[in-house]
């Protein structure tokens, strides 16, 4: 391994843990497209994909992953160049994935939701030689975001898009008679297999560069670990760019062990219901605000879910009392994952005790994982006490790609991920999240970075200072609310809604709630009292009949 060159900005780990991954069989010497070719000759005839219009068995999906390579390799695409894939739940999102596997090129995985300024970030930081995207998605048009990217990326050499387009290429314009394996350049198992996006705590999204051999580890393990079967049906609910759906084991765990991935489009009960029902689903994954929609649901809705057997829930803080409904009225096991795109996954075990799944997120999938809870100071917390979780092991990363100054304090000296969590752990070894250190909202699982916002608040001309505070809230778990302080003017959400739009910020990172304030609360210390603004919020908002979110 010593031999092996690797491409600048990614950090790989160093040699010694390899060797060490490698010899307790974590790391297996295939990459993630040569992982497809094996299952498809395990699992050949088995159903492997089901979207609105398809329904691939594992030969199919194998095939048409190979023929859209041979495709994207005669257009000229290459190992280590990058292709910003934004597509949303479908079966092409899979084939592309599959064929830059193939032939070494790393997928940027980007969400629907993301807009001109996230776009064209990811476009000037990753310099991605393509560009896939839908023609349309809940009603928006991407042409549009296309046109943007192409100005402002030189490096784009491929506009394509997944559906109708009179503008650019279309996806089924680059199907091609397959080209034999040692044509395309292969992949190392070592090397970078996709890239994707941390919610981060700065202006620009980070990059999380993850190999072939740690991501089939991470899917594969975590199969195992949700006894996934050929008699699997997953319900790919949440957008599949996320590594939750994506492969924890979702998607590419699903396939590992044979099982059938049905693609929703959206996460609302009244789409993944009926597909419930008649694709007979096992095994899903919900961010919390979902599964609490999912059981409101239940109010009205006599869907058969009776296939259902386990739910996974992870990506935000999940209420105790949420949890406790779950096997009640779904009528499966709940399973709770404090997972991060960075790399370590928690899950509570579906043999646990009632109590630790309803109570705790689980304890880490490999035994590999080094997991220490520390204090302000960076020293190990007495057993029990609540502390920043920092963690290192055989699918985290040690350092983002192309982000020196970042990476230089978000890890330690000896090469462990300081999450930003605050954690605790049960004499069981089970952690509990109890917040957070980085400045970061968890708004319904989708992480805001403050400071990205605060920073295009602050260029607005009659905006003086901004602070931007989590509120908890009932729906979402947080929403996000601006405190301003004006030069005057009087503002209302929706102004500052569309300017943000208009800076290319999504929905989803746009403030929920606006407060006007004359001067800010301090603390002791002279700094802003943010809990005093999250109070405040609280009670204004109680104050308001409706509240805008
Ligand atoms: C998942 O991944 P990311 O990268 O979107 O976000 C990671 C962060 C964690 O650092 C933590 O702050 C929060 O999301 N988080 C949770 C949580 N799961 C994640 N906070 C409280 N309770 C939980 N159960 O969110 C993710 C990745 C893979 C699997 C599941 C979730």
């Amino acid at each position: 391994m010593s031999d092996q060159r690797y491409p600048e900005g990614f950090i790989p780990a160093p040699e010694q843990d390899c060797s060490r991954y490698k010899q307790a069989g974590y790391w297996q010497e295939r990459n993630l497209g040569q992982w497809l070719s094996h299952w498809a000759s395990q699992y050949g005839s088995n159903t492997a994909l089901t979207d609105q219009q398809h329904r691939l068995s594992y030969q199919q999906l194998d095939h048409q992953a190979s023929r859209l390579a041979a495709g994207l390799y005669q257009a000229g695409i290459r190992q280590g160049d990058k292709v910003l894939v934004q597509l949303p739940n479908c079966a092409s999102f899979v084939i592309l994935t599959f064929a830059l596997f193939r032939i070494g090129a790393w997928p940027i995985m980007a969400m629907p939701a993301h807009r001109e300024k996230d776009i064209v970030a990811l476009c000037q930081q990753a310099e991605p030689v393509a560009y896939v995207l839908p023609d349309r998605f809940l009603g928006y048009d991407y042409h549009s975001l296309a046109d943007q990217a192409r100005a402002s990326c030189s490096s784009l050499k491929h506009i394509i898009v997944d559906g109708e387009t009179d503008t650019w290429l279309s996806l089924s314009d680059f199907d091609h008679e397959p080209l034999p394996a040692e044509t395309l350049s292969q992949p190392q198992y070592t090397d970078v297999a996709l890239l994707l996006l941390s919610g981060g705590t700065t202006g620009t999204p980070k990059l999380i560069p993850r190999t072939h051999a740690d991501y089939a580890y991470n899917a594969i393990a975590s199969a195992e670990l949700c006894g996934l079967s050929e008699q699997s049906v997953y319900l790919a609910a949440l957008p599949v760019g996320h590594n939750f759906p994506l492969a924890c084991p979702g998607i590419l765990g699903t396939l590992s062990a044979g099982g059938n991935v049905v693609m929703a489009r959206t996460p609302g009960s009244d789409e993944t219901f009926p597909l419930i029902e008649s694709e007979k689903v096992t095994v899903t994954a919900l961010v919390p605000p979902l599964a609490q929609l999912w059981l409101s649901a239940r109010e009205w809705d006599d869907s058969d879910l009776s296939s259902l057997k386990l739910l996974q829930i992870g990506g935000s803080r999940l209420d105790p009392e949420v949890a406790r409904q779950i096997t009640p009225v779904l009528g499966c096991k709940l399973q709770q994952v404090f997972g991060m795109a960075e790399g370590l996954l928690c899950y509570t075990r579906l043999d646990d005790p009632e109590e630790v799944v309803i109570n705790t997120q689980g304890r880490p999938l490999s035994s590999h994982d080094q997991v220490r809870v520390v204090n302000s100071a960076g020293h190990p917390v007495q057993a029990g006490e609540t502390g920043e979780l920092q963690t290192k092991g055989p699918y985290t990363i040690h350092g983002y790609y192309k982000a020196d100054s970042h990476n230089a304090t978000t890890f330690t000296a000896d090469g462990f991920y300081q999450s930003g969590d605050l954690v605790r752990m049960t004499p069981e070894g089970n952690i509990v999240v109890e917040g957070r250190i980085k400045e970061q909202i968890n708004r319904a699982g989708e992480k805001i970075a403050v400071a990205e916002v605060e920073q295009l608040l602050n260029e607005h001309p009659d905006i003086e200072s901004c602070v931007l505070v989590p509120v908890p809230d009932e729906r979402l778990g947080e929403r996000s609310c601006a405190f301003i302080i004006t030069s005057g003017a009087e503002f209302y959400l929706h102004h500052l809604q569309y300017y943000l739009s208009d800076k290319g910020l999504p929905r989803y990172k746009q403030p929920d709630q606006l407060e006007q304030v004359s001067h800010w609360p301090l603390t002791t210390v002279g700094k802003i009292d943010k809990q005093r603004l999250i109070r405040q919020a609280l009670q204004s908002d109680a104050q308001q009949t409706a509240h805008p979110v």
